[in-house]
């Protein structure tokens, strides 16, 4: 046992009326919500890095936290970190985390130092687990903050450095399947670039391409049968990033053969930089049945930054458990909390009620949500507002041709009467649940 949650209680269900601030309201892991447990619904994880990796530095400056583990360069003090983390997921009753290399693990002098480093601390990891219902929800390697990666990962003009990244991210895919992981991530924060006038862009996208389809090739070798999963953000830190949304994403993976192997891990925020809606992200994604898992944190709405922040709007949030259920849920995918606190949130039961506020917006949301659907009122104007389709003059025309579609409609046969879309009321059905 650490100090560092030592007087935090397990978060328990305590109902919508507690004033207790540390206790679920909304989120109840047995509760039975469309024939399945909430928690199998929704799949929290923890996102290790904001949680215990972030110092609390900004642009202006350095570090405002002050944690046991801290500095981060030391094997013990990595343990310290694991510690504290687990006990993180027993007082929430998180049935999942995530992780990146560089979050658990002290960089090594060189390459089979890192390693020696990451291999003994998945061990810890797996030594933990074997006590515990937490899982991993996925892995994946951070190929953006060390400088190696400036100019990026798999995209670099390097060759070296393409290397590099196979090589690293090898030994994510080989810990992420031995700790029995989910999902495998691939998130290419620098695979993009600044300047065209640096970048040959069509020679990035094809090594980026060749890189995926290296990564699903030994996923098979391993027999790793988690999922694979690529992130989409427009920018930040690059100014262009190839994965720039969900569309684009699914145009990539088309292109080079790979949209029966990788799906999509959508995050609230980055659908905001990218000018969409979360629902919007979900449900193109969905469409092409590429849907694999979320990130579910928002950005401030004014600042136009990646801020990182916890959910609390019920109605977003709703509206995208709402697409995620009509898709038929997450599949292996879960609600990762890529969330950190704001620096000046500098105590361990900030980190907490953090993520209980989170938890239970999501449980407010997905109950919503299935209420929406229980109650069918969107589909049933859906059906409603395409129910010319349903026709057989209207089938058949979509196997005719312009031709005859032409004669039908000069000889005055067709002749289109607008009617509502109705948005204002469908918001006001919306605003009933949520
Ligand atoms: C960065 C981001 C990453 C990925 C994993 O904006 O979301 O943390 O989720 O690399
Ligand atoms: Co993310």
């Amino acid at each position: 046992m650490t100090q560092f949650f030592a007087d935090i209680a397990p978060i328990t269900y305590q109902g919508p009326d507690t004033a207790n601030a540390l206790a679920f309201r909304h989120y109840n892991p047995n509760e039975v919500v469309l024939g399945k447990r909430m928690e199998d619904h929704l799949r929290f994880a923890v996102a290790y890095w904001h949680s215990f990796a972030w110092e609390g530095g900004d642009p202006f400056g350095a570090q405002t936290f002050e944690r046991p583990w801290h500095p981060q360069d030391q094997m013990d003090r990595a343990k310290i970190k694991a510690d504290a983390a687990f006990e993180m997921f027993d007082i929430l009753g998180q049935p999942y985390f995530c992780w990146h290399d560089a979050d658990i693990r002290p960089e090594g002098a060189d390459f089979a130092g890192s390693l020696r480093n990451f291999e003994e601390i998945i061990d810890y990891f797996l030594g933990k687990m074997e006590s515990r219902k937490t899982r991993l929800l996925w892995g994946t390697a951070n190929m953006f903050s060390h400088r190696r990666w400036m100019s990026g990962a798999s995209t670099n003009p390097d060759p070296d450095v393409f290397a590099y990244s196979a090589a690293t991210v090898k030994t994510c895919m080989d810990a992420t399947h031995k700790m029995g992981g989910e999902n495998y991530v691939l998130w290419g924060g620098r695979e993009g670039y600044e300047t065209l006038l640096n970048t040959d862009l069509t020679r990035e996208l094809d090594h980026m391409g060749r890189f995926l389809s290296m990564v699903v090739d030994y996923k098979h070798k391993i027999g790793f049968k988690g999922t694979i999963l690529v992130e989409p953000k427009p920018q930040e830190p690059s100014k262009h990033q190839y994965d720039f949304d969900a569309a684009t994403c699914i145009g990539f993976l088309r292109k080079y053969g790979l949209e029966g192997e990788v799906k999509l891990n959508l995050e609230q925020g980055h659908a905001i930089l990218a000018g969409h809606s979360f629902e919007h992200e979900v449900a193109v994604a969905a469409a092409e049945g590429m849907l694999g898992s979320i990130d579910m944190n928002r950005n401030d709405y004014q600042s136009g930054w990646d801020t990182d922040q916890f959910p609390n709007n019920v109605p977003e949030v709703a509206l995208t458990y709402y697409h995620i259920l009509r898709a038929g849920g997450l599949g292996t995918g879960g609600t990762n909390f890529d969330a950190k606190l704001r620096r000046q949130s500098l105590d361990a039961k900030d980190l907490i009620a953090a993520h209980v506020g989170a938890m239970d917006i999501c449980a407010r949301g997905l109950k919503a949500a299935a209420a929406m659907i229980e109650d069918g009122g969107l589909d049933a104007a859906l059906r409603d507002r395409y129910a010319g389709w349903d026709s057989n003059d209207a089938q058949e025309m979509l196997n005719s041709d312009f031709d005859s579609i032409f004669a039908n409609v000069v000889s005055g046969k067709i002749n289109p009467q607008p009617r509502s879309g109705r948005q204002e009321i469908l918001e006001n059905y919306v605003n009933r649940f949520v």
